[in-house]
């Protein structure tokens, strides 16, 4: 079974895990850790990631699905960064459709439009394909992310965001939920709009190509840590857009096309 191979001790991962969880929770950017540690390995990073869902779960925690970044071209120019990573939702990040979120309990976030699924068989990598991927799909919902990196200003390197659970912190999964039968997932129009303006507008495509890549990309990315997909897995495939920062009064909607729209407020 595959497995990570930190290159630091597990002492080291908790520190750091540590480091990053207390941000979040004390509402605090931080410097990158990368500044202090240049050498740290996406190993590293994904090894601190897990750490902060073990240091999640022991306080009371709900694992709620997964999540894709940077898969699409606007999101890897917005944040520099060119390769897709992969985080973990939990269930307290989860925001009704329409309700209001404190913007007092976040550091800087921003919004993103996403395309989210949720599966209905056991993925496994390292070979998953696309066609896999989509064949495994229950359901297709519009979805908005809000991201807060810990790191100041937004800025930070491939590593540091991946050890910063990429930068997760709530999610709207939106009422409605349809099949994906005759939905061709390529071409699916994304309107993301604030205060009814619209601010930005996509495709599908946008998603590594086609979301369900980016669906069999993160069971392919699980592999390599020794673990599956299971069915019945929420996954939120990624920024179709790049990502717009919010203000207390701003209300946000992303509408994917033939499938439905998501919605929230911040105060
Ligand atoms: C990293 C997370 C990116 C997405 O959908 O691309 C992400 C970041 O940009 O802070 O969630
Ligand atoms: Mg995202």
């Amino acid at each position: 079974m595959n497995a990570l191979k930190p290159s630091i001790a597990q002492a080291e991962i908790e520190r750091l895990a540590a480091f990053l969880h207390d941000a979040e929770t004390g509402i605090r950017e931080v410097e990158k850790i990368t500044d202090e540690l240049p050498a740290l390995t996406h190993d590293d990073a994904y090894a601190i990631q897990n750490a902060i869902l073990e240091r999640k779960l022991k306080a009371g925690a709900r694992l709620a699905g997964r999540k894709m970044g940077l898969t699409s071209p606007a999101k890897m120019k917005q944040m520099g960064v060119e390769d897709p990573i992969h985080g973990f939702l939990t269930a307290d990040g989860c925001v009704a459709d329409g309700a209001v979120v404190q913007m007092a309990g976040l550091i800087h976030p921003k919004v993103e439009a996403e395309i989210a699924f949720t599966t209905t068989r056991e993925l496994a990598g390292p070979d998953c394909s696309a066609a896999t991927a989509m064949a495994a799909i229950g359901h297709v919902s519009a979805a908005i992310e809000v991201i807060d990196s810990r790191y100041r200003n937004f800025r930070f390197d491939l590593v540091s965001v991946i050890a910063d659970n990429t930068s997760a912190a709530r999610y709207v999964i939106g009422a409605d939920a349809v099949r994906p039968d005759g939905l061709d997932l390529r071409t699916l129009g994304v309107v993301l709009e604030k205060n009814g303006d619209v601010l930005a507008t996509g495709a599908g495509a946008a998603v590594l190509g086609h979301p369900a890549a980016s669906l069999a990309a993160l069971v392919n990315m699980l592999a390599a840590q020794g673990k599956t997909l299971p069915s019945g897995t929420l996954v939120m495939t990624g920024g179709v857009t790049e990502a717009f920062a919010v203000q207390p009064g701003d209300s946000v909607r992303v509408t994917v096309q033939g499938v439905g729209s998501a919605a929230m407020r911040f105060a």
